[in-house]
């Protein structure tokens, strides 16, 4: 993956990067030690007991193994760090090139993958994540314009032992859903990182977490961000309380989705007044 800091990161050739590139790139030294140590602490309190997990491998050994893959969701409802790191600038400044300018963001979650745990099916992320039933989805649909982009925060260190991110470089061009035939695992390079740095990548890319064969846990906060007419997967402004919601800045009111408000009634008269009615 190409590296980039703040200071070297132009929004236009990352842009070209995810679009025509790799379709990942890492960008280093956005959040502070004490950050990450909050952000991981917070997750590890909230992960204490299983929950759900997703596109996990389907054979019986590693459905045995399910509850060492973990997901902690709404994290905006769980520490002011997941609110900084939702609106990172940098990354805004990117993705408002990339998606749009009034991008929203999809979802905000952790997934930790305890020692021992199983890595996932290769797959493509929301709204292309069933694209294996590719006739639900509009004729012709590609990837040339991109309905989603994929953030991972590491938060432990992300090796090929303690199962870093596995993805075919160049695969988003083609908006397929890998198929076995495909050789992913032989044709794969790993999202490898320290705790801090941040991946960024066009979600259309074939990847999966990989199993965890080290001594201790892997941690990353997973955040989705989609154009703005694209239906979120969390309903986050109903799981936040209204304080939090009133109080949010503009970028996280973007983030929310709440300068975009549709589906909305729009008649005059309104659900229960049926004046216009004969
Ligand atoms: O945790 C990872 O390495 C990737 C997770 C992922 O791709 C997903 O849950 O969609
Ligand atoms: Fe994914």
């Amino acid at each position: 993956m190409k590296a980039f800091t703040a200071d070297t990161c132009d929004p236009d050739l990352v842009v070209k990067e995810l679009l025509n590139g790799k379709g990942a790139v890492v960008i280093k030294g956005l959040f502070s030690k004490d950050e990450i140590a909050d952000a991981r602490s917070i997750i590890m309190d909230y992960s204490q007991n299983a929950d759900k997990v997703t596109h996990f491998q389907g054979n019986a050994e590693e459905t045995g193994k399910l509850d060492l893959q973990r997901r902690v969701w709404n994290l905006l409802a769980k520490g002011d760090v997941f609110s900084k790191m939702a609106a990172e600038p940098t990354v805004m400044a990117i993705l408002r090139k990339f998606l749009g300018s009034e991008f929203i963001m999809g979802s905000i979650a952790a997934n930790r993958i305890l020692p021992g745990g199983p890595g996932q099916e290769p797959h493509i992320d929301y709204p292309y994540w069933d694209f294996h039933s590719e006739k639900t989805h509009p004729i012709g649909l590609n990837s040339s314009f991109p309905m989603n982009a994929q953030v991972s925060i590491i938060l432990d260190p992300f090796t090929e032992e303690s199962g870093a991110t596995a993805y075919v470089p160049g695969s988003q061009k083609e908006l397929r859903y890998p198929v076995e035939a495909d050789g992913f695992y032989d044709n794969c390079e790993r999202m490898l990182g320290e705790p801090g740095d941040l991946v960024l990548f066009f979600g259309a890319t074939w990847h999966c977490a990989m199993p965890n064969n080290s001594n201790h846990d892997r941690n990353a906060v997973l955040i989705q961000y989609l154009p703005k007419w694209v239906k979120p997967m969390e309903d986050m402004p109903a799981a936040l309380s209204s304080a939090f919601v009133d109080n949010a800045s503009k970028d996280l009111r973007q983030l929310l989705g709440l300068n975009y408000p549709y589906p909305e009634v729009l008649d005059a008269a309104k659900a229960g007044n049926t004046e216009g009615r004969k």
